[in-house]
């Protein structure tokens, strides 16, 4: 069975929404981002991936594999009926990767990982000016379109929809982006989505007490 190390709310959100989405069960371990420890049994998460960092996807054959971008495409190719992603060979498969890399380096590395990481000593002016540049691209590109690729939901929707739902604690209205606001809306409503998020917030919730 595959496995995969997350920890609540953080980027691995979109590989349990695409897992879930696909229809794939998986083993599902807390590593905690911030002590670095497994929380099931205290190992060094280190010692899991040297990154230190989820998502980490556990395949059948024992390989770990990390990197949103890789981690979803994979999970997607594992059942390519689900429709989480064009088939290679499909020119929507590079748009597919276009806008992984873009929420990963643009909007998560650029923007939510200094947000979260960082104490605000004035040097998150600069991310926090850039951001709403940023999303205006995705919500351009939504305003006459239901989905990031294509017309049906895919792992890239997966990883924008968790993106966006890190806004609001870091401080960004979405409702500057009525586009934005409507496909959040709409993915939110989605029952895999609705899963993953209840039950991560839970989690969230038992490590913060
Ligand atoms: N490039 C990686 C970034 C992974 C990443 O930064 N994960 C964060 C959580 S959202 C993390 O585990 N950070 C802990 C650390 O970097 O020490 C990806 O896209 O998967």
């Amino acid at each position: 069975m595959l496995q995969l190390y997350f920890f609540p709310m953080a980027c691995s959100l979109s590989s349990r929404i695409a897992l879930i989405e696909a229809g794939i069960e998986a083993q599902y371990h807390l590593a905690h981002i911030w002590t670095k420890q497994v929380v099931d049994d205290g190992r060094d998460f280190r010692g899991v991936s040297p990154k230190g960092a989820v998502p980490v996807l556990v395949l059948e054959n024992g390989e770990r594999l990390t990197e949103s971008a890789a981690v979803l495409q994979y999970i997607a190719d594992l059942k390519p009926r689900a429709g989480l992603a064009p088939a290679f060979g499909d020119p929507d498969r590079y748009r597919l990767q276009e806008w992984l890399s873009f929420v990963g380096a643009e909007i998560h590395k650029a923007f939510l990982f200094p947000t979260f990481w960082y104490k605000d000593d004035g040097s998150l002016a600069k991310p926090r000016a850039r951001i709403t540049q940023t999303l205006s691209v995705p919500a351009a590109h939504l305003a006459e379109r239901e989905f990031l690729v294509g017309d049906s939901f895919t792992v890239a929707d997966a990883h924008l929809t968790w993106a966006l739902l890190l806004l609001r604690p870091a401080g960004i209205d979405i409702a500057q982006w009525p586009s934005l606001s409507a496909y959040l809306a709409r993915m939110q409503a989605r029952p895999a989505v609705r899963e993953a998020v209840a039950t991560e917030m839970a989690l969230r919730k038992t490590l913060a007490a």
